[in-house]
């Protein structure tokens, strides 16, 4: 019997095959579908994911664990971007990112401006996030055991200024990634306060996990849109949607071919959220050349010489291992 035989097997074995329905969110999945799809193929043995967590991921792509970081923590997060936007404390690295409308605005103080903070892994209190023991149980179950923190962001979706900018286009991550293989990836996104439709939650189209890296530019929305905000132009507006409403410390596990993005924060608060990419370190290096990814590699090589005073020699790959951080077991690859 082939190995995913014996892991379809293994969590057959787990199931009330007549009963069980596939709960993420709002989807719920007839496990009767799976029996069509003998091998699982994202996911890998592991204790961290019941049965039904397992498939649920084989199949929308994504799985919500609720209550997975504490208050606690989350309340030191918050304190870590607040001392950031401040100005006290001065992290090597970090990109400070700002929404294009509030930016402009004179009415709104500086540090309010900051829509998202990318690449923390030099800031101790916010990259503990990413090595969080109950976090890293389940994305080695995604990973396996020796896993890289590849990119890390703080995202603080500010109220709307009119203009819809802090909406994020729908979009799949791998397009960032020069690395695969796809499967050995994850991204772990958790609220840090209760998101719902009104400040703008993730959405995602369950299942498009399952289809190829899509072209991804900039969207041409009237309002103008963030750095490095690319969408993707073609997807299905049919496609079911679910809207992950969230309290705060819960915590969605998703691949990095699923579609997501997320809605305007229609609030007068920032929505705030915490979240890492994670790939096994046995992961390798891809080039990008000729890909629809070549749009992306060359605004990333822009930035990173911006940034560290290079003369366009960087490597797109290069800019990934400088901030890729080893979290569990040896950094073997990447
Ligand atoms: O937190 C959000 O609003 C969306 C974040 C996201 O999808 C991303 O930054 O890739």
């Amino acid at each position: 019997m082939s190995r995913a035989a014996d892991r379809l097997k293994m969590v057959l074995n787990h199931l009330d095959r007549s009963t069980v329905h596939v709960t993420a969110s709002s989807t719920s999945t007839q496990v009767s579908s799976y029996y069509h799809n003998p091998t699982l193929r994202y996911t890998l043995d592991s204790d961290a994911l019941s049965p039904e967590q397992r498939l649920s991921y084989e199949e929308n792509g994504f799985v919500l664990i609720k209550n997975l970081v504490s208050e606690e923590d989350i309340d030191k997060f918050r304190m870590a971007f607040e001392r950031i936007c401040k100005g006290e404390v001065r992290v090597p690295g970090l990109l400070v990112m700002r929404d294009v409308a509030i930016a402009k605005s004179e009415f709104v103080p500086d540090q309010k401006a900051v829509s998202k903070l990318q690449d923390f892994q030099e800031d101790p209190e916010l990259f503990r996030y990413c090595s969080l023991p109950q976090i890293l149980k389940y994305v080695e179950a995604f990973t396996g055991p020796n896993i890289m923190a590849m990119h890390t962001m703080l995202i603080n979706k500010p109220p709307d200024a009119g203009k819809k900018t802090s909406r994020h286009p729908m979009h799949q991550d791998l397009h960032y990634f020069p690395f695969r293989p796809v499967d050995r990836i994850v991204c772990s996104w958790t609220a840090m306060e209760r998101v719902d439709r009104r400040n703008g939650c993730l959405v995602v189209l369950p299942g498009t996990h399952r289809g190829a890296l899509k072209e991804h530019d900039y969207p041409e929305w009237e309002g103008g849109v963030n750095k490095m905000y690319h969408g993707i132009r073609d997807y299905s507006a049919d496609h079911p949607r679910v809207h992950l409403e969230m309290e705060k410390g819960d915590t969605v596990l998703f691949h990095p071919l699923l579609i997501h993005g997320s809605g305007m924060n229609q609030t007068q608060g920032f929505r705030k959220a915490i979240s890492c990419h994670y790939a096994s370190a046995d992961c390798y290096y891809i080039d990008v050349k000729g890909t629809t990814q070549e749009n992306i590699e060359n605004e990333v090589k822009e930035i990173a010489s911006h940034k560290y005073g290079l003369d366009g020699s960087i490597r797109f790959q290069d800019t990934w291992a400088f901030r890729g951080r080893l979290v569990q077991g040896e950094r073997t690859s990447l």
